[in-house]
């Protein structure tokens, strides 16, 4: 069974990872319509990846016997300055996802709950990869030149690999 708090807590998890797949989306339809298609394509997977880390949470609260909450839907940015700033902004969302991880945890901690601390790990895992690729594509950006007349679509090509 689940405390209340860890309940609370493990119910606002569920509502950052389904927030994290609605803010891919759009940035994913953001890059098709500006002929990033590579990219889209990856975070139109990045999306689906983070929906399934919202159902593994809401899943986990129910098999333990908790009332998982299905989170509202609120808006999020669809309008992006450069490719550039969709993977920072995507790094950004990612190192805020791992902090809300990281005090799930230390909560887990707080009340003992070492079951869902060990579920939570998971969790940690994938979040270390997660901002390992957005890190690696700003990286590119150091080493292609986004103004150069090929180097957009360069740039669109190899993000894209890093994923797959
Ligand atoms: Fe849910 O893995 Fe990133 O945010």
């Amino acid at each position: 069974s689940l405390t209340e708090g860890i309940e609370q807590i493990l119910n606002l998890q569920a509502k950052i990872e389904s927030e994290a797949s609605n803010k891919y989306l759009a940035m994913a339809a953001w890059l098709d319509r500006n002929g990033y298609e590579n990219t889209a394509g990856y975070l139109y997977k990045q999306a689906e990846e983070e929906r399934e880390h919202f159902l593994k949470v809401f899943r986990y609260i129910t098999d333990m016997g908790g009332i998982a909450v299905t989170p509202s839907v609120p808006e999020v940015q669809q309008e992006f300055a450069s490719l550039r700033e969709v993977f920072e902004i995507a790094l950004q969302n990612e190192i805020a996802v791992t902090k809300a991880i990281n005090k799930v945890i230390a909560k887990c901690r707080a009340e003992n709950d070492y079951a869902t601390e060990d579920f939570m790990m998971w969790y940690v895992a994938e979040q270390r990869e997660e901002e390992k690729n957005a890190r690696r594509a700003l990286e590119l950006f150091e080493l292609i030149n986004e103004n150069e007349a090929t180097g957009k679509f360069e740039l669109d090509v190899q993000i894209a690999k890093i994923g797959a």
